[in-house]
């Protein structure tokens, strides 16, 4: 069985850590990846870490995940509350899927309010800052390594 998880982010995410630090916080992607890698690393679990502006793209790095990872941790950003295509395409992944906010989404506009995916994601980690990526990884370490 796939040990590995794909954490897939979606569009502006490549600015973490570079602009509106108020939000988002100080550290990068680069930082979130590896934090991800030793914490999966703690359950026996790789990661791979991808981000796009394009949701087509997120979209086939779903298909793809399909076929190597064991789950899934998603944070689809604005297309969180506008993308059907990309919880039709979650719904088409079998293993656990985690959707991970790093803004607390409530207390912000009522638009970020709703989100598509929380309709497939088994667990939904809002408001921690980046941290919830971690949070994310160690939920999954305990769901698929017991
Ligand atoms: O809080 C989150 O993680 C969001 O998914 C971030 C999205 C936003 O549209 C969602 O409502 C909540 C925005 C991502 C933009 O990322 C940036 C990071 C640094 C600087 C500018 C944008």
């Amino acid at each position: 069985m796939s040990t590995l998880i794909y954490i897939l982010n979606g569009p502006n995410l490549n600015l973490l850590g570079k602009r509106e630090p108020e939000i988002y916080g100080h550290d990068t992607l680069d930082d979130v990846a590896k934090r991800c890698e030793e914490t999966g690393a703690e359950f026996g679990l790789q990661t791979t870490l991808l981000q796009s502006n394009h949701e087509g793209q997120i979209i086939d790095w779903i298909h793809e995940a399909r076929e190597k990872a064991a789950g899934i941790v998603i944070n689809p950003a604005a297309f969180t509350h506008t993308s059907v295509a990309v919880l039709d395409a979650l719904n088409t992944f079998e293993g656990p899927v985690v959707e991970v906010h790093i803004s607390q989404v409530h207390k912000r506009e009522s638009f970020r309010h709703h989100s598509y995916v929380s309709l497939r994601a088994d667990a939904v980690i809002v408001g921690c800052g980046v941290q919830g990526y971690e949070l994310a990884m160690r939920h999954l370490g305990h769901v698929l390594k017991g």
